[in-house]
């Protein structure tokens, strides 16, 4: 019989998510189409170029899902099942102090690690938990009522994990069980169609409307997902004259004649959906929640962390001026900075260590029977070795709390007379039940092991990038 491997599982289980999200809300459908038309449109204005930072096939079914759980309990179950897709938890994300309004959660994103497996299909899920346990959000008596209905509920079937951790341990599936275990998974990310108990949403909504989206519900769905598009500027064009009504802005560092960095991303507004209510008097009614919407987003080149630095510091630059000049599109106020302070070019990003790549042997190498020159810089300027940028495969806490914020009925409430509780990687980690891994590491490894690779292919000892100094 034939088996299933988890990257098979992984891009199967993308794609029919992206069906079921596509039928629930179709103005998904359409930034889907939209996307694959100006990916097509850039593949044929700028040929393989356009190819730089993934291949087309893999951009085309390149996909991030969002869902938001409880406890840790549930993500511990969310980890199982995502292993057995191949896919870990990477980053801790806190958006409590990234965004201005109530949002009372702590991230991570599951996605597969290794470069090959990244290939053949990046699917991500960028994951967040409730924490109820913070009093800036929750004061004690609502806490309790929150942990007990949380702890009341069950959001994967039993028979869902059992085949998760199958696949996890064999890393696939025989046929049958890879069709089970992925009717199942997609089946428990579907909106649900049980009433909503109205009161009780309505008590977490005062707070946080995502606390009311989490823990207001006895299941949890899919809250958006998103396409990869080429020129996210066409494509926010071309949405908002189909008559789509998308966020203001399009978040992450701005559109300029340099190297794509890291990750932009925007967003349609969360549409009203038909949802059945319970009334306090017992009586079933139709309402509506505003919670789900299509997000698209434009990947660029991973940063080290001093590229980071970089760039948070100049996100500062460009808060602290569009405060000065309110007139000013702040848009044009950040690519006004960009160019002054971040280089230009990919060869002056390596140069300075300020971004990650790959690096491999050049097929046309000199042959003149000179030997290898043994810096990193004279090896790629002499044309021995060829350079390949790494794509960010992660997610910004700025543009994650924007997206949560533009999404939001209301502001909710926080009471910053409260100390807040702390949390971060290693507490994330112990609330998974796995380690939560460290991005930076991630990327420097895929850099260092190219490296390793060309000084063995070379004969040289070692081989490490020398950022001169700025
Ligand atoms: C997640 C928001 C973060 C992104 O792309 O930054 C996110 C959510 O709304 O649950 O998906
Ligand atoms: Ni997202």
């Amino acid at each position: 019989m034939s088996t299933i491997s988890q990257w098979q599982l992984r891009a199967a289980f993308a794609a029919r998510l992206s069906r079921m999200y596509g039928q629930e809300v179709p103005a998904y459908t359409t930034l889907v189409d939209v996307s694959r038309e100006v990916n097509e449109d850039v593949l044929r204005a700028r040929g393989s170029d356009a190819e730089r930072l993934g291949s087309i096939s893999r951009v085309t079914a390149e996909r991030h899902g969002a869902i938001r759980v409880g406890t840790p309990r549930e993500l511990g179950q969310v980890a199982r099942v995502f292993a057995a897709l191949g896919m870990r938890p990477v980053g801790f994300y806190d958006l409590r102090e990234a965004a201005a309004s109530a949002v009372p959660v702590v991230s991570t994103a599951f996605r597969p690690v290794d470069g090959e497996e990244l290939a053949r299909n990046p699917f991500r899920v960028f994951t967040s938990l409730l924490t109820p346990a913070d009093p800036r959000f929750f004061d004690a008596d609502l806490r309790a009522r929150l942990e007990t209905f949380l702890a009341g509920r069950e959001l994967f079937p039993p028979e869902l994990l059992t085949l998760a951790d199958r696949a996890e341990k064999e890393r696939e599936l025989p046929e049958a069980d890879a069709e089970r275990f992925l009717q199942l998974a997609v089946g428990t990310f579907e909106l649900s169609t049980e009433p909503v108990d109205r009161a009780w949403y309505e008590t977490l909504e005062k707070v946080s409307a995502v606390a009311a989206d989490i823990g207001g519900v006895r299941s949890t769905h899919i809250n958006h997902l998103t396409p990869r598009v080429l020129d996210i500027d066409e494509l926010y064009r071309r949405m908002t004259n189909r008559g789509i009504e998308m966020i203001d802005t399009i978040q992450g560092p701005p559109a300029w004649k340099g190297p794509d960095v890291l990750l932009r991303q925007t967003s349609f507004r969360a549409l009203a959906e038909p949802r059945t209510m319970r009334a306090p008097d017992g009586s079933i009614v139709s309402g509506a929640l505003r919670v789900r919407f299509g997000e698209v987003e434009a990947r660029g080149i991973a940063l080290t962390r001093e590229g980071r630095t970089l760039y948070d510091d100049l996100v500062s630059r460009a808060d602290e001026q569009a405060s000065r000049h309110p007139a000013e599109a702040r848009d044009d106020i950040a690519r006004a900075i960009w160019e002054q302070h971040l280089p230009g070019t990919e060869e002056d990003l390596a140069a300075q260590g300020l971004a990650y790549f790959t690096y491999r042997l050049a097929d046309d190498r000199p042959r003149d029977g000179s030997g290898p020159p043994t810096t990193v810089g004279e090896l790629v300027q002499q044309g021995w070795v060829r350079t390949e940028p790494i794509v960010y495969e992660d997610f910004l806490p700025r543009s994650a709390a924007g997206i949560f914020q533009s999404n939001l009925s209301g502001k909710g409430t926080r009471d910053n007379d409260q100390e807040g509780v702390a949390y971060d990687a290693a507490w994330l980690s112990g609330a998974v039940g796995r380690d939560v891994l460290d991005p930076f590491a991630l990327y420097a490894r895929q850099q260092t092991d190219s490296l390793a690779h060309v000084a063995r292919e070379l004969g040289l000892t070692t081989l490490t990038p020398a950022p001169s100094p700025r």
